[in-house]
């Protein structure tokens, strides 16, 4: 069964958002234009309460873009962003809701992130994502969404563990950082991620 994760399209993320990811507005008229070609339409939210760990405003002396170490793991530092109930963590108005079948949100613990829309990121806690795909029947997962090296490749990652078939739709999704998404892609293509573009979904 196809099924289409779209990840994190969320004002905060889209040009004039506090962590807008380039061109994140560009996807929004694509995602539209597949929906219907898919079984299951599923979608995360990024969802962290004010005193969340990820925002450089609640780590005195650092700034926006540093990294920490939290439960022994890295952790890059964010503007404030996606705050629950927020205008910023709303889906972006352009975006077609109709066929989201369920909303998973993420990173609400505020003392751990969660780029994964399966795992926070010390794989301790499930968002139950896995489970309730099984249920349905989901056998092959496409992902797109903002911001493609982060929560879209921790959720692809996750993803082909958990075995599932795992398409990236490139096209429909934008990265922060499009060197680091290079190395991702040759990572996805490692463990059979398929790399495909919106035009190639039957
Ligand atoms: C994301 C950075 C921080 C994402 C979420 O959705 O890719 N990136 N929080
Ligand atoms: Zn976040």
């Amino acid at each position: 069964m196809k099924t289409l994760i779209i990840i994190d399209v969320q004002n905060d993320f889209i040009p004039g958002g506090s962590l807008a990811v380039p061109e994140g507005d560009k996807i929004i008229p694509l995602i539209n234009s597949i929906q219907d070609k898919f079984d299951l339409v599923v979608a995360s939210q990024d969802w962290h309460p004010e005193d969340h760990i990820s925002f450089a405003s609640n780590n005195p002396g650092k700034k926006i873009f540093d990294q920490i170490q939290v439960h022994g793991q890295q952790q890059t530092l964010w503007p404030n962003h996606c705050v629950q109930e927020s205008k910023g963590a709303e889906f972006h108005p352009q975006l077609n809701t109709r066929r989201i079948e369920a909303i998973f949100r993420k990173g609400t613990d505020k003392n751990i992130d969660s780029y994964s829309v399966f795992y926070d990121n010390g794989h301790l806690k499930s968002t139950g994502l896995t489970g309730y795909l099984k249920a349905q029947g989901a056998s092959q997962l496409y992902m797109c969404g903002l911001a493609s090296d982060f929560c879209v490749y921790y959720s692809l990652m996750d993803a082909f563990k958990e075995g599932f078939a795992c398409f990236f739709i490139e096209d429909a999704s934008r990265p922060i950082n499009s060197e680091q998404l290079e190395k991702q892609k040759e990572e996805m293509r490692y463990h059979g991620i398929q790399i495909i573009s919106a035009s190639d979904i039957e």
